[in-house]
């Protein structure tokens, strides 16, 4: 294993109430109505625009180009505003030590998020300097459940995807990290079951845990 490839939202920190939140502020006061709790599972991992869209296909509801827009880009601003009070209190279990530990063995770490403030984040908690790279999600034309991301991420590391492990919490992510020929571990519940290796808590992720994973991975490619 000579790269980690790590999911922002759900793995690293969770902002997956910070984003139900700025829905469901913008559903309210742009349409007074109230978002269906389901949607923050729906849209975990999705990028904003076609999270809009599953909201809006929800709630059947039809806008212009520039409504669409307007209504991603204030879900933004609420997101934003929210993300002030981030702080490394916010990192969730074990990740800093996973970090930590797997820069001291040399091994590589990407973010591959589909979050354009995943920057912002890891500045708020304190993680920003400890990426090699971070993928600028502008730039990947096809989202998870695509492999590109991923793809992208072992590449802007100088690594092969088969030397990488990528940890994700959504089903459209592990897809991904498949699809691009790493070794996927998955953290969550059994919705999960098409990861290679999976976890129910990012408290259970250690180098450990990762490089046997990648062990396993590799011998059963050969
Ligand atoms: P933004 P991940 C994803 O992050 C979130 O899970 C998803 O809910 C969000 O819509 C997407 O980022 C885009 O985020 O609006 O900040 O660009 O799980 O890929 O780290
Ligand atoms: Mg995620």
């Amino acid at each position: 294993m000579k790269g980690v490839l790590f999911d922002l939202d759900g793995i690293v920190t969770d902002t997956a109430t910070y984003h139900f939140s700025a829905w469901s502020q913008l559903v309210k006061d742009e349409f007074g109505l109230t978002l269906p709790e389901n949607i923050e599972e729906r849209t975990k991992g999705v990028s904003r625009e076609d999270s809009l869209k599953i909201i809006l296909d929800e709630l059947n509801i039809s806008v212009d180009e520039e409504r669409f827009h307007y209504l991603a880009n204030k879900k933004n601003q609420f997101y934003i505003e929210s993300l002030e009070q981030l702080t490394d209190k916010d990192i969730l279990p074990g990740i800093q030590e996973l970090i930590i530990n797997l820069r001291q063995k040399g091994v590589k770490i990407a973010l591959a998020s589909a979050s354009h403030n995943g920057p912002f984040i890891l500045e708020k908690i304190g993680l920003l300097d400890s990426f090699d790279t971070i993928v600028d999600p502008g730039k990947v034309t096809k989202g998870k459940p695509c492999p590109e991301i991923f793809e992208v991420a072992s590449a802007q590391l100088g690594l092969a995807p088969k030397d990488c492990v990528g940890v994700e919490d959504s089903i459209a992510g592990v897809e991904a990290i498949n699809s691009s020929g790493s070794c996927s571990v998955g953290v969550g519940d059994e919705t999960l079951s098409q990861a290679f290796k999976r976890v129910e808590s990012t408290k259970e992720l250690t180098v450990t845990l990762l490089q046997e994973a990648w062990n396993n991975f590799v011998k059963e490619k050969v």
